[in-house]
């Protein structure tokens, strides 16, 4: 059974040229890029993507991160997708993501984190129809 899922490089990891590396790992695991856009979120969006935070202390830092510069969104489909991107990608925390995952490759500070991935498949419909609202 296939699912999507919403993933984001996010703008430290476009910055920082990971583009590429993610990617690949996302095809060398089997899960199919179904949709791929570069764009620079305006704030309206950021805070639709990230409403769930709403009320945190870190809100208005992760929406000024997140709109900082040009991101990489892309769906995903496979079996499990939504589990299997968050395995790729590893804990929120970088300190506490496992080595070989891209976070425990590539990342120390949990507000700069190189990508997103949906949490549930509510999430991932909801953040797929937010990004890509006429393709699916
Ligand atoms: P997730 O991205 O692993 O699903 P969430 O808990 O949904 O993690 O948090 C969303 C994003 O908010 C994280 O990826 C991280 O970049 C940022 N974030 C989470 N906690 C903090 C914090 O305490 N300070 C700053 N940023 C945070």
């Amino acid at each position: 059974m296939s699912e999507r899922t919403l993933v984001l490089i996010k703008p430290d990891g476009v910055r920082r040229g990971l583009i590429g590396d993610v990617i690949a790992r996302v095809e060398r695991k089997g899960l199919k890029v179904v949709a791929l856009e570069l764009r620079t979120l305006d704030v309206e969006t950021a805070k639709a993507h990230y409403a769930e935070h709403a009320e945190k202390p870190f809100f208005g830092e992760l929406v000024e991160f997140i709109t900082s510069g040009p991101l990489v969104a892309l769906v995903l489909e496979g079996p499990r997708a939504i589990e299997a991107f968050r395995s790729l990608a590893g804990a929120t925390d970088p300190v506490k993501s496992a080595p070989g995952t891209i976070r425990g490759d590539h990342a120390l500070e949990i507000g700069e984190n190189v990508v997103h991935g949906s949490d549930s498949p509510e999430s991932a419909a909801r953040e797929v129809k937010l990004f890509f609202p006429d393709r699916f």
